[in-house]
């Protein structure tokens, strides 16, 4: 079309693209948002942010949302089309309360939505709901992903047809509960800091069917530059949520956002389940205290989907944005000023 003249126009001559870091839909109120193309078109499985009038605290608990909306469209910078609902919290048997951050796959014509939702105990687990199209509506199975917990899955499929779900997130995540391998309900809400190691996402591989984990839930290791493991109290560097998984000329690159520094950051690794060593900054603090990201290839080029609070100023109730991801000749990403 003319605009997408006018746009690649503009980008060939250094001028931002007007599309790039807007705001992608304003009907409603959208976050986390992972994309992926299939078949040609990019879809964006977020979070759907609601008013639900509960007040602000560090355990997430005005983050109430309730169900997913998935949104699309043909190009970047293109139209973008919210399906309506394709999942809500009262079709998941177990669920309790809080619909969080998304993710998406497809496998021999099967859609799949991976979701973490607090149980009727308020334990975060992970869930799995199928579709025969990539917009749904999906149909949760009957039960959480044996041995799954904590929240922000993300689901890559390598080269060799292994797919592996990323995992986790600290605080209201409930990540720390679980460093016995067994929830710990009295575990300290903010904690680990100190000079113990980090605490580490997790990493399982998904069964054939993708619908369980084919083996034990392994917990990453990020190294600094000189290979020792990142300590709880390197904040600026360590884990916190929302980790996403690329590969990127045969290397893997895993991403995250540093949650109370509010960074987005990658570490880079010859295998998918790490070590890591830690690269550098993504993208700078967004507005709003969270952000979370995914890293899609679309058309030779690469993008970073990501939120922030522009429309409403409020750090529950966020919008979903893209802009381009630069990397310099040796493959590291250059840092994004959001
Ligand atoms: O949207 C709820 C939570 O906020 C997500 O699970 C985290 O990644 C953060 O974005």
């Amino acid at each position: 079309t003319a605009a997408a003249t006018a746009e690649a126009k503009a980008d060939s001559a250094g001028a931002k693209p007007k599309y790039l870091s807007k705001p992608l839909i304003s009907s409603i109120y959208t976050a986390d948002p992972s994309a992926h193309v299939f078949n040609g078109k990019i879809y964006i499985y977020p979070s759907h942010d609601v008013e639900a009038g509960i007040a602000e605290n560090d355990n997430g608990d005005h983050f109430a949302m309730r169900d997913y909306h998935i949104l699309s469209m043909d190009s970047i910078g293109g139209k973008v089309t919210d399906h309506g609902v394709a999942l809500d919290t009262k079709d998941i048997p177990w669920a309790g309360r809080q619909l969080w951050a998304p993710d998406a796959a497809f496998k021999n014509g099967t859609y799949y939505l991976y979701f973490p939702v607090k149980d009727k105990q308020d334990v975060f687990r992970m869930g799995v709901a199928t579709s025969k199209s990539p917009t749904g509506p999906f149909k949760a199975e009957p039960k959480p992903i044996a041995g799954s917990f904590s929240i922000d899955p993300a689901v890559f499929t390598d080269t060799d047809g292994k797919a592996y779900m990323y995992f986790g997130g600290l605080w209201g995540g409930q990540l720390q509960r679980w460093a016995t391998g067994k929830y710990n309900a009295q575990a300290p809400e903010k904690k680990p800091d100190g000079d113990e190691p980090a605490v580490g996402a997790r990493v399982a591989q998904l069964t054939p069917d993708m619908k369980e984990f084919a083996g034990p839930v392994k917990e990453i290791t990020i190294l600094d530059s000189l290979g020792k493991p990142l300590l709880a109290k390197d904040n600026k560097h360590r884990f916190f949520e929302g980790g996403w998984m690329h590969k990127y000329q045969g290397k893997y690159y895993f991403s995250y956002s540093t949650g109370d520094t509010h960074l987005l950051v990658y570490a880079v690794g010859t295998s998918p389940a790490g070590p890591f060593t830690y690269k550098g900054v993504i993208m700078k603090p967004v507005e709003g205290w969270t952000t979370h990201h995914s890293i899609v290839e679309v058309k030779s080029k690469w993008y970073i989907f990501y939120h922030d609070t522009e429309l409403s100023g409020k750090t529950w109730l966020r919008n979903v944005k893209v802009t381009e991801l630069k990397r310099n000749p040796d493959g590291s990403i250059v840092t994004i000023t959001p």
